[in-house]
């Protein structure tokens, strides 16, 4: 069994968090360290620590993460300039919460990916 992060918490809200939705797959809240005027995580109520650990039984929550995200930057007002989705794994990838997150960055220009 995987071990359980801070994410798990704010799920179940047992930690106050600026959630902006819940349902019975997804939840999404406000990044504690925003990169970008809009900077939020849309992340699976089930733990699944990485893109590696995901199953054909995770593609529900995973494509409704993406759903959702559409979903809020339309709420947010940053859907016709653009916006980027990110979801980091493992070390290379700069991952540094193990339950998977999806990360909603707009109401900026962004520029182009880093290397
Ligand atoms: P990463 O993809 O695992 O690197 O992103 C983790 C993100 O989780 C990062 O942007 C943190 O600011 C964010 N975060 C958070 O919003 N609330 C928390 O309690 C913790 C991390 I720990």
């Amino acid at each position: 069994m995987a071990e359980e992060t801070i994410f798990s918490k704010i799920i179940r809200r047992e930690i106050p968090t600026d959630i902006l939705y819940q349902d019975e797959l997804v939840t999404a809240f406000r990044d504690i360290n925003p990169k970008a005027p809009t900077h939020v995580l849309i992340v699976p109520n089930h733990l699944i620590p990485t893109v590696n650990d995901a199953k054909a039984s995770d593609e529900q929550a995973i494509g409704r993460m993406v759903t959702v995200a559409a979903k809020l930057a339309t709420e947010a007002g940053i859907a016709e300039d653009g916006y980027r989705l990110i979801i980091n794994c493992n070390e290379h990838g700069g991952q540094e919460v193990f339950h998977i997150h999806m990360h909603l960055l707009g109401g900026k220009a962004l520029g182009p990916m880093v290397s």
